[in-house]
């Protein structure tokens, strides 16, 4: 099934970003705001979202959605589909490369904490990069193995992080990655959790953190690099999601658990 679920996710998934590509094209505007003046939205992640949702429903009417723009829709197939439409928002505003659109398709509740990660994708449309996994499946990027960086110690790990929409969330958040930036080779914001987990998967970056991230953000980026080989979880052995998501190879999850803990996080 996941082998499927994951050529129907990448059609989706390519589609609608070739659909929000021709539209950055053609001039993008915020149009609301959401958690603070600088969440926005545009359009364009609202009509991405509606295409990618048609398209879903037309293939597989029982399936449940969970999206960021839209209403949840509840399925009774015991499948459902986790789906950020333009994850890199404010890079897509600003005409930055570093957006994605990101499908998963997952069994049970849409909910981090208890489902299984069927299929992913993540179409990055301004390189052309389609990244995908399924579940026991393995990575690919364009048909090619990702596998993530083996035996990188902190010291000369090269680690992403990004920060919320909220100032006094950002200002706990800075203190944070303050106190890691010493211990690490360097620093990355791409401004996309779905590109930064799949820059683990892919070895561009050596690890990846971040709190306060939505289900959507890490869905399908999450499988990936845990296909090419990473440990992803948040802390002290909890699954993925909002309090913390953390991505490493196994060796470098640990001290890089063990700083962020000694920084602060919580
Ligand atoms: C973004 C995440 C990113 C985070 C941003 C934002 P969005 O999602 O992918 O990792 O640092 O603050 O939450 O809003 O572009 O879908």
């Amino acid at each position: 099934m996941s082998t499927e679920l994951l050529d129907l996710a990448r059609s989706i998934a390519t589609r609608a970003a070739a659909s929000a590509l021709e539209a950055r094209r053609r001039g993008v505007s915020v149009a609301a705001t959401k958690s603070s003046d600088v969440d926005i939205v545009t359009e364009v992640d609202r009509d991405t979202e509606d295409l990618i949702r048609s398209l879903i429903l037309d293939a597989r009417p029982n399936d449940g959605i969970l999206g960021e723009e839209g209403e949840g829709v509840v399925g009774t197939s015991g499948v459902s589909w986790v789906v950020d439409p333009i994850d890199g928002t404010v890079n897509f505003l600003y005409g930055n490369p570093a957006w994605a659109v990101s499908v998963a398709v997952v069994e049970g509740e849409p909910e981090p904490a208890s489902w299984r990660a069927l299929a992913g994708v993540v179409a990055q449309p301004t390189t052309g990069t389609v990244f995908e996994a399924s579940a026991g499946g393995g990575a690919r990027a364009d048909g090619r193995e990702l596998q993530v960086n083996r035996d990188v110690p902190l010291s000369r790990a090269l680690v992403g992080t990004g920060f919320g929409y909220r100032a006094d969330v950002r200002a706990e958040q800075a203190a944070i990655v303050a106190a890691l930036l010493p211990q690490a080779r360097d620093i990355r914001r791409i401004g996309s959790a779905a590109l930064d987990l799949c820059a683990v998967a892919a070895g561009t970056l050596d690890a990846y953190y971040e709190r306060g991230l939505n289900p959507w953000d890490h869905a399908a980026g999450a499988l990936i690099a845990a296909e090419a080989g990473a440990r992803v979880a948040g802390l002290h052995g909890a699954p993925a999601g909002h309090a913390l998501t953390i991505a490493a190879a196994p060796e470098l999850f640990g001290p890089l658990e063990a700083a962020l803990l000694a920084a602060g996080i919580e």
